[in-house]
Parts: structure tokens; C-alpha cells; sequence
């Protein structure tokens, strides 16, 4: 950090406790917390620092931890995800796990004594938690269909490995990159559907050719900047007008962090996002001090990127651009998996792939290189039946944040309500085209329903003189080419009366048709 960011403004809590001791400075205290128990922990290490780790305290559940790991790009091997069903098996009925909106995967249940034994297990598979919580760059998302996709521009999954590499050391733990203002999210996206949902990044790479009609077209990536989703403010990303080589990317996400990290408004954690410096700086003044560190100019923007389709959801089996291969995308209803699952998935991946497993940003799981002989086999497995590769029209596109069973900051309960909402909908109606419906348990909006074709976001609403759990809608969200936030449109509907409510939006806004049996008994 300069010294202008820590002597010229107010520090705030959070400040404080990380000028006291770095986050990743638990590190190597985790054998002692193992030995004297969580109640026994200083506050700050108990509550904060333990996220440098990837370990969160979760006050809804005391003592049963939740574990958040780094995948880059998504993909892990039937070995690696075994050994997280491994540690969720160990707490049983406690135990289970959550695909999360960045690709990535929380494992929950777990008790302090037992997390030396299970970085161990990590280390031994080549997983990491390092740095995926707080104030440092989270999970980095790619498209999950990178190198099987034959319309892709370029396969972004080395690119992702080497910016987490960098950052965080190899999964070691890096403290040029431990304390930074808040959270830092990057996306790089090599497909035609924007399939990271790119606009909603601190750090964003879209494909993009350089070179005029006199040049052999160059591919490489636009850079956006500055989007976010907070309870104070959401915004999507805005152009930096560079453009650089695959080359560079690595080099150009040091820098930018680099300089969130130096420059980051760190007075009030509600405006600490890079946001919020471009707005003090303006995108010019940004773009010089990348180019003063980047140590030479950057090239503008290519004229227009190359996000040029509707985003893919992956559910389904697709054709590879390996003749005679197949990917296999899975529903997860809301993400949530249990041991069992875990094991059956890796087990699939091993039986009918090459052992590889991705995750999507929808929360949902890509089984690839399924050879088109073992597909009718494959369509026997009884897991398809809870893991559609058919599933409901709305099913397929339900995403949902933690909510209130595991997280503290929650207004209401979102998962399982999320499911059974789905399920009535879809007994009541019939639909001709996927829609998506994202719930949040907040306005933090990790579940983002600002992307979601209807998106209910988490609050307290009065009822009869009592207050409940409701929601806000959110609509209008579009992704793909052209994505846009959707925007609030009613406020402060009780979760209990929204059914009818969700109801008449599907019929007025998407088409949706009432069932003959539903007619009947209504
Ligand atoms: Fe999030 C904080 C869960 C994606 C915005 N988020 C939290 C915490 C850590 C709060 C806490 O300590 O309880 C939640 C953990 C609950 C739990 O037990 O699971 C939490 N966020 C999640 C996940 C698991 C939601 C999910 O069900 O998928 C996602 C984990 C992603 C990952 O693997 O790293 C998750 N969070 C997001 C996203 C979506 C995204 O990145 O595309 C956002 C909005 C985008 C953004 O950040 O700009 C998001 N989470 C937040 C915020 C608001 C940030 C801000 O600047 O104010 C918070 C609160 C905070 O950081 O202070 C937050
Ligand atoms: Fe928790 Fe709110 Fe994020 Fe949902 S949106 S996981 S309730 S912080």
C-alpha cells in the first residue's frame, strides 16, 4: 500500500485489523486455532482473517465452518472433487456443498480442528482456498466451454491459471496482493456469449480482433473496468479503450490490481470498490497510470468485440469441436450437492469422460469428452433423474445465493425456496422458452439478480402488522451481446403472496401458458 492511502484518510474497522496483521498472516497460526478451539480465537482472526484462507466463521451455524476454494476457469478433476467429498462426508447430515456464482465451489459443516488436515488433503490434490474471501481478487471466471467449443475465439483456461498463479502465488498465498481496499473480480471470456457474464467484473477481457481492412485481424481482448454489484450501488463495467494480445493479459491484470491495491479509496468500505476511484479519477487519468505501470501505451479499443450471440446456458449434451465428443451439461437445482453427489459426479466424469468436471456460473456442473458411444449408456445413470440434462424450463436457469440457512447477512431464507417456487410454477404452468430467475438473500446480490430475466432480491416487508420475509423484483436484466442490468420494478412483495405474483409476470412477459390441469382445479 502507498503511504498516501494509509496516512492521508480516516481508517475504518476493517482497516485497522488489517494494519494490525495481514489476513494471510493466519496462515501459519491455523495448527494453533486447530488445537485451542474456535471459541478461544481473537475476534478479528475468528470473523476476518480466516477468509484469507478461505475459511468463514459462519455465525448463523457457530462452529461448522464453510470452506470457499479457487478454481480457475471452473474445472477440477474427478480426483480433486472426490477429495472434497471426502471432507463433506466426514460431517455428515452437517455436511454439503454449494456451486457459487463464480464457478467455484463452498464445502460446509466443517469444524476448526480438522482444517490442517484438510489443506493437507488440498495440497495433496492441488487444490487451494488461498485468498478467496475479503479483500482480495476472487475466484477468476472463464468461459466453461473453453477448448471444446468450436466457436470459440480462444481457449481461456491457461490465461486464468496463470493471472490466479500470479496473484496468489502459485495457491501459496501472495501478500503483494493480500490487502487490498474490498474485493477485486476478474472474467476473461474467449467465447462468442459472454458466458462470465463479463460486464459485472472489476476486471473484465471480451474478444476482440485489432487491425483494419489492410491487416490481418490480431485476436486479442477489450478491457472493461469498474463493474460491481454492492448494496450501495451496482454498475456494469465501462470500456478502459485498450486493447491487448493474449500476451499481455497476465502483465495488464497485475497492474490494474496493483494500482486498486495503491490507489483504492479505503476511508468507507461502502465506496472502496474500483468503481469508485474511476469516478474520483475519471477513466483518463486511470488509463495513464495503467500505461506509467504497464511501461508503454496501450493500444486503443478494437472498434467493436466479438460477443456477438445469446448466451448459452450449457445444459444439455453438445457436440465438442473433438470429432466424436460430447459434453454433457447437468441442471444442479440452486447448486447444492451432498457427499453422494459429489462422488457420483466424479465417478461419471471418470466412467464416461476424462475425469474432468466444470462449473458454470449458473451453478450448474459440464461433464466433457463424452465419446458419442457411451452417450445412450450415460442417459441410463439414475443421477440424471435429480441432474437433468432435460430439465424444466425454469429449473434450467434458477440460480440462487446462500440465503439465510447458512449466510448472516440474509433477509430471507433463498434456496429451498427458490426450489419449491419453481417446482409450483412449473406444476401451473407450461412454457416455450427458458427464463431466468436469479434470487438473492440481499442487496450484496451475490445471487445477481441484476443479470436475471426476473430477479428477486431478499427484504423485510410489513404484513398484517408483522414483518416478514419478501422480495424486490428486479427485470429487464439482459446477458449475452448487448447484456444490461435489469432494474427494480416492485417493491416489497411478501414471500408468502409472490407465487401469483411470479405467476402473472410469466404469463403477461414470457408467454407462459396455464396448464389444462391447473385450469381445472383452480
Ligand atoms: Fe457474495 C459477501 C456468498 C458471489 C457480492 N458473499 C458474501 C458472503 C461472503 C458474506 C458472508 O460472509 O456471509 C457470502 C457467504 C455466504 C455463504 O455462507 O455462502 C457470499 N457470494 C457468495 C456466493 C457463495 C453466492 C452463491 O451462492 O453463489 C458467491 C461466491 C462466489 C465465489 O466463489 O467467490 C458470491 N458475491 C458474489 C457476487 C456475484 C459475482 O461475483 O458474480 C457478487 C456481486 C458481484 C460483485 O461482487 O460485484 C457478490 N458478496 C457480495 C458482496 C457485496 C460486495 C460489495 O462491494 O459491497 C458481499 C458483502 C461484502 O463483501 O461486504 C458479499
Ligand atoms: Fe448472503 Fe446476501 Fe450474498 Fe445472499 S446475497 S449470499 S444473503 S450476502
Amino acid at each position: 500500500m502507498t503511504e498516501t492511502a494509509t496516512t492521508t484518510e480516516k481508517l475504518n474497522k476493517f482497516e485497522k485489523f488489517k494494519a494490525e496483521k495481514d489476513g494471510l498472516a493466519v496462515k501459519n497460526e491455523i495448527e494453533n486455532f486447530a488445537q485451542i478451539g474456535w471459541e478461544a480465537m481473537d475476534e478479528n482472526d475468528l470473523n476476518h482473517r480466516l477468509k484469507w484462507l478461505g475459511v468463514f466463521f459462519r455465525p448463523v451455524t457457530p462452529g461448522k465452518f464453510m470452506m470457499r476454494m479457487r478454481l480457475p476457469n471452473g474445472i477440477l478433476t474427478s480426483n480433486q472433487m472426490s477429495a472434497l467429498a471426502e471432507v463433506v462426508q466426514r460431517y455428515g447430515e452437517n455436511g454439503s456443498a454449494d456451486i457459487t456464482t463464480r464457478q467455484n465451489i463452498q464445502l460446509r459443516g466443517i469444524n476448526i480442528e480438522d482444517i490442517p488436515d484438510i489443506f493437507n488433503k488440498f495440497h495433496k490434490v492441488g487444490l487451494t482456498t488461498i485468498q478467496s474471501g475479503m479483500d482480495n481478487v476472487r475466484n477468476i471466471t472463464g468461459d466453461p466451454v473453453a477448448g471444446l467449443d468450436a466457436d470459440e475465439f480462444y481457449d481461456t483456461r491457461e490465461l486464468v491459471q496463470q493471472i490466479q498463479d500470479m496473484l496468489t502465488n502459485n495457491g501459496e498465498g501472495n501478500p503483494e496482493f493480500s490487502n487490498l481496499p474490498r474485493k477485486f473480480n476478474i472474467a476473461i471470456t474467449g467465447g462468442r456469449d459472454n458466458s462470465v457474464h463479463a460486464e459485472i467484473n472489476d476486471l473484465a477481457f471480451i474478444p476482440a480482433f485489432w487491425g483494419n481492412e489492410d491487416q490481418l485481424p490480431i485476436f486479442g481482448f477489450n478491457v472493461l473496468v469498474g463493474g460491481l454489484f454492492s448494496a450501495k450501488r451496482c454498475e456494469a463495467a465501462i470500456p478502459l479503450n485498450a486493447w491487448v494480445s493474449p500476451a499481455e493479459v497476465v502483465s495488464l491484470c497485475k497492474v490494474i490490481v496493483e494500482i486498486f491495491r495503491d490507489h483504492g479509496l479505503r476511508a468507507n468500505r461502502q465506496k472502496a470498490r474500483l468503481m469508485w476511484l474511476l469516478d474520483e479519477w475519471g477513466i483518463e487519468k486511470f488509463r495513464n497510470e495503467v500505461e506509467k505501470r504497464f511501461g508503454k501505451s496501450l493500444l486503443p479499443a478494437a472498434a467493436k468485440d466479438e460477443i456477438d450471440w445469446e448466451k448459452r446456458d450449457h445444459v444439455g449434451i453438445y457436440k465438442q469441436k473433438q470429432p466424436g465428443f460430447n459434453y454433457a451439461g447437468l441442471n444442479i437445482p440452486v447448486g447444492r450437492l451432498y457427499a453422494d453427489d459429489m462422488f457420483e459426479i466424479a465417478r461419471l466424469a471418470e466412467v464416461y469422460g476424462s475425469g474432468e468436471i466444470r462449473f458454470t456460473v449458473e451453478q450448474n456442473i459440464i461433464i466433457p469428452n463424452i465419446t458419442d458411444s457411451s452417450l445412450t449408456t450415460f442417459f441410463t445413470e439414475a443421477i440424471l433423474e435429480r441432474f437433468a440434462v432435460n430439465p424444466g424450463l425454469l429449473m434450467r436457469s434458477l440460480v440462487s445465493c446462500t440465503g439465510a440457512q447458512f449466510c448472516n447477512f440474509a433477509l430471507i431464507e433463498t434456496k429451498n425456496r427458490a426450489l419449491a417456487m419453481i417446482k409450483s410454477l412449473e406444476s401451473e404452468l407450461t412454457l416455450s422458452r427458458p427464463v431466468r430467475i436469479h434470487w438473492t438473500g440481499c442487496p450484496n446480490s451475490c445471487g445477481q439478480p441484476q443479470v436475471a430475466d426476473i430477479g428477486l432480491m431478499g427484504t423485510k416487508v410489513r404484513k398484517n402488522g408483522k414483518m416478514t420475509e419478501g422480495v424486490d423484483i428486479y427485470m429487464g436484466g439482459t446477458v449475452g451481446k448487448d447484456a444490461h442490468l435489469g432494474t427494480c420494478v416492485q417493491k416489497s412483495i411478501p414471500c408468502e403472496d409472490l407465487q401469483p405474483v411470479l405467476r402473472e409476470i410469466l404469463i403477461q412477459n414470457f408467454g407462459a401458458k396455464v396448464r389444462e390441469e391447473a385450469l381445472i382445479s383452480h
